[in-house]
């Protein structure tokens, strides 16, 4: 089994600041974790992180195009923002887990909406960067 954990913008900075929101973990953290519960499995993780959209769509097609069985994905603020990265989930045969660490709904009133989580499978959010884990685990015991 082949799948894509994808990261949108900011969270490189993981880590780095606003610890009591997103914890203190860096993105390298979260994906040698994903890496290594992958393995157990006998699976591989593509792990990957971009501030911009169109790479991240590209990504989305590249997921189908390479038979990838599964998206974890943290869209960061373009979940708020991005009917493009909407289109993108529904343009593809590929099931999508929608991840956030901080749970959106608690939060300001413009993080509650997502405008892909209608095109996915579900969501998981405020349970820090376990949600990561417990996607990765969705798909792989299937
Ligand atoms: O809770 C999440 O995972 C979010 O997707 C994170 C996004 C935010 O815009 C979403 O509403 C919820 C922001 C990622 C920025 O990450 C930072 C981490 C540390 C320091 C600064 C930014």
């Amino acid at each position: 089994m082949k799948l894509f954990v994808l990261n949108g913008p900011n969270l490189n900075r993981l880590g780095k600041r606003e610890p009591e929101i997103y914890g203190s973990e860096t993105l390298a953290d979260v994906a040698s974790k994903c890496t290594s519960i992958a393995a157990e499995f006998g699976a591989s993780v593509d792990f990957r992180q971009s501030n911009h959209e169109g790479k991240l769509i590209d990504w989305v097609h590249e997921a189908e195009d390479t038979h990838v069985d599964g998206i974890v994905f943290n869209p960061g603020a373009y979940t708020h923002t991005s009917i493009a990265l909407r289109d993108a989930i529904a343009a593809v045969n590929v099931p999508v887990i929608e991840v956030h660490i901080s749970n959106i709904h608690k939060r300001e009133s413009f993080r509650h909406h997502s405008w892909l989580a209608a095109e996915c499978v579900g969501q998981i959010c405020g349970l820090g960067t376990f949600g990561y884990e417990l996607a990765l685990r969705k798909f792989l015991q299937q």
